[in-house]
């Protein structure tokens, strides 16, 4: 200053960066490709007693029921189950002191400044646990992703061979009566995907949220019995997890409108019984018995607690 003393001014502060749960996403796959982030530097003060402009924050946004990590210690920072709940994963550097600060009376031309802090940084893992009502499990190839795409607005991939879907989707399934639940789609699943066969059963924590499992049962298909359904299916949920093993979990007969073997559809009618559950019977195909599976979906949950 002229005739006076120095007259920096602060440091702004540093930018900071939030996650924050979106309703409208359903996916992390923007953090695959995009997977480094920084917020904006805070402006240096200046002459004038300026104050540096503060750097702006970054927000990042990810599906609800998002999982937070620290990827070096394992640490869990956050799980985002609300729309618009967000978490602090890195604070932004506070800006230094200018000289103009430390000003008194008894020191009318202070030479000395405090330097600013740097800001977090930090290796983050997230991890997308679907928050689904119902999960659907069963052999690739059954029928799962043509049911949710008969049932809600969500458009799977569906084609006749195993594996057609590789990633969990979501389905909003709405019931008459103004009701609506949530149905997840995951990747067929085979014997011995525990030990990592086909794609493994890593797909499973995506329902061990929900709050009920459907088995679909392929029965127009020559070369699979349903008892082996019923057993390979149970054998990979239970190593997988007893948690999830132990939910309810109904059978469902599909593409009964495809039989070739009337006995098939009998021998999995007997397995329904043999476990006290009356035999559900549909076909993603031509929508017979759907609509009665969506009410009686319906009602079984309004009697599970979320979990
Ligand atoms: N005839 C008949 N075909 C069906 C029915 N439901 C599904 N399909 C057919 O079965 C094949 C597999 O259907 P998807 O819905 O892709 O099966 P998925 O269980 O999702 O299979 P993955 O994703 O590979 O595990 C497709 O060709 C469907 O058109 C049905 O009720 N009747
Ligand atoms: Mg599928």
């Amino acid at each position: 200053m002229e005739k006076g003393g120095p007259d920096g001014g602060d440091g702004g502060l540093g930018g900071s960066i939030f996650v924050k749960a979106n309703r409208s996403l359903n996916t992390l796959n923007l953090y695959r490709s995009l997977r480094r982030y920084e917020a904006e530097r805070g402006g240096g003060g200046e002459g004038n007693q300026r104050h540096g402009t503060d750097g702006a924050d970054i927000v990042l946004d990810v599906p609800l029921g998002t999982v937070i990590r620290d990827a070096d210690s394992g640490e869990m920072l956050a799980e985002l189950m609300a729309d618009g709940e967000q978490v602090c994963v890195a604070r932004g550097g506070r800006g230094g002191l200018g000289n103009w600060h430390f000003r008194s009376s008894t020191n009318r031309t202070p030479m000395h400044h405090q330097p600013g802090e740097p800001g977090e940084a930090r290796n983050l893992e997230l991890e997308l646990k679907l928050i689904a009502d119902v999960g659907l499990v069963g052999f690739p190839n059954a029928g799962k992703s043509t049911l949710v795409s008969r049932v809600s607005a969500a458009r799977p991939k569906i084609a006749n061979y195993p594996f057609t879907t590789l990633e969990p989707q979501l389905g909003v399934v709405p019931v008459e009566g103004g009701n609506s639940f949530v149905i997840a789609d995951i990747p067929g699943l085979i014997e011995g995907a525990a030990g990592g066969a086909g794609l493994g059963i890593q797909f499973l924590r995506h329902v061990e949220r929900t709050r009920m499992l459907l088995h679909m049962v392929d029965l127009a298909d020559p070369m699979e019995e349903p008892e082996d359904a019923v057993r390979v299916i149970e054998g990979e949920l239970k190593a997988f997890s007893p948690v999830l093993f132990e939910k309810p979990r109904w059978l469902v007969g599909n593409k009964v409108d495809a039989l070739q073997d009337e006995d098939r559809k009998a021998r999995f009618e007997a397995l329904c019984r043999a476990r006290g559950q009356e035999p559900i019977l549909i076909s993603g195909v031509t929508g017979e018995g759907i609509r009665a599976l969506v009410f009686k979906l319906d009602e079984a949950l309004t009697a599970i607690p979320k979990a």
